[in-house]
């Protein structure tokens, strides 16, 4: 593998040469979505210009082709987090549709009233109501594993919550809001001591960490292509085989059957059991460019780049008092998602201002209402890092803040 260059990898991304107001664009929402490098955008065109065919029906060569192209992308998933078998891999829309697929498929025909599902008070909207939905469904109950004040989870917090009751857990491996990477691994061992399965949330960890499914013992795990230099509109969900063979359908059409009768049908086999209609064919294949991508530079050198510019945001921040970051202000345990308010300004306010510097940040709730109201604010401003990141990025969005301050420092007060 080659050194990590952030400036050749920049190179890559044709979106990061562009100016906004007049300035050059700082990418700082990657925890919303990531930019895309050459080689997805120019695969994607590669398939619609030469052999765009639906897949898995065709005699054809083009359908040949693009099912060979789109089941490659499955066995490269699989390798991508150290899956067992491309069995185990289900393409979906986003990491939402994979957790309401399981939520659905797993649970709906197993929980019974008064079971239970642990999930954490830091779980994204997609982690949340897919669990209260089902809850609604089936009497099962809700529990949560509060997170400390500086945005952690606590093991004996969560062995406290686990009896026989709970069936199942539900927990991100990092939060889009406070950037802590939660001790997944001892949860999964705690969780089974107790009869629970579990599923992980990597929607944020998979664009910056090794992921490892067989390491980490967990049931299920869902993530979004589009978070991890991919295209939007496909999404994963790892599940072990035994239990994807349990379940029971999520949809139902075409490409997931085995037989139909007019009243009845048979299912087709795992993973396809659960990929009902023509997929995103063309994303599923761009998907895999994005994979390659990943695994050329490596995810140990990405974590450590962002790890370097997370530490260094945060260093900066000491020096704005105004600032207070949401969630672990030290490095341990830590991804590259830096939350803050700053007193005084309202963080759409300040997304504004930083937005005529050409600094793209987020500003709202992050779909963690629940979490918000934890914190005591109604939104933060939230900075995510990515592999193509600088320092002189963090820089340049440390002089925005500075500007967007004494800005409003100017402005009188209105009534
Ligand atoms: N889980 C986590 C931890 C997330 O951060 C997100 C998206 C999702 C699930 C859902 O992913 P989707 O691709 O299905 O939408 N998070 C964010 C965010 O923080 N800002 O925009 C989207």
């Amino acid at each position: 593998m080659n050194a990590f260059n952030v400036e050749t990898i920049r190179k890559d991304f044709p979106v990061l040469a562009r100016t906004v107001n007049g300035k050059p664009l700082v990418y700082l929402d990657n925890a919303a979505t990531t930019q895309k490098p050459q080689s997805v955008i120019d695969t994607i065109t590669d398939y619609y210009s030469r052999y765009n065919a639906n897949i898995h029906r065709g005699i054809h060569t083009l359908a040949e082709e693009a099912t060979e192209a789109y089941e490659a992308v499955r066995s490269q998933t699989a390798r991508f987090i150290h899956a067992p078998s491309e069995r185990t891999i289900v393409f979906t829309r986003n990491a939402t549709e994979s957790i309401n697929l399981f939520a659905w498929a797993w649970g709906r025909s197993r929980l019974r009233a008064g079971d239970e599902i642990l999930l954490t008070e830091m779980e994204h909207h997609a982690n949340l109501i897919p669990w209260q939905m089902l809850a609604r469904a089936t009497g099962a109950v809700l529990r949560f594993v509060p997170v400390t004040d500086d945005g952690r989870i606590e093991l004996p917090r969560v062995e406290a919550l686990l009896s026989p009751r709970v069936k199942l857990v539900a927990i991100t491996m990092m939060s889009n809001v406070f950037g802590t990477l939660t001790p997944a691994r001892a949860v999964v061992e705690l969780a089974h001591k107790q009869g629970a399965i579990v599923l992980l949330d990597a929607a944020q960890a998979a664009a910056h960490m090794a992921i490892d499914v067989q390491a980490l013992g967990c049931d299920a795990l869902v993530f979004s292509a589009h978070k991890m230099l991919g295209p939007t509109g496909v999404g994963a969900l790892y599940a072990r085989q035994d239990l994807l063979e349990q379940m029971d359908p999520f949809l139902g059409g075409g490409e997931m059957i085995l037989d139909v009768q007019l009243t009845s049908a048979t299912w087709n086999e795992v993973p396809w059991k659960f990929e009902a209609g023509t997929p995103n064919i063309g994303g599923v294949i761009g998907f895999g460019a994005a994979l390659s991508y990943l695994e050329k530079v490596g995810m140990d050198a990405i974590q450590a780049h962002e790890h370097k510019l997370t530490a260094y945001a945060l260093e900066q921040f000491t020096h704005v008092p105004e600032a207070t970051i949401h969630g672990p202000t030290q490095m341990i345990d830590r991804g590259g998602v830096v939350a803050f308010n700053l007193e005084g300004l309202h963080p759409h306010d300040l997304g504004t201002l930083l937005d005529g510097e050409g600094v793209a940040i987020r500003a709202g709730h992050h779909c963690a209402k629940p979490l918000m109201r934890r914190l005591g604010v109604p939104a933060t401003a939230r900075a995510s890092f990515s592999l193509y990141n600088t320092m002189d990025e963090v820089d340049r969005l440390m002089e925005a803040i500075r500007g967007a301050q004494a800005f409003f420092k100017r402005q009188p007060v209105k009534r």
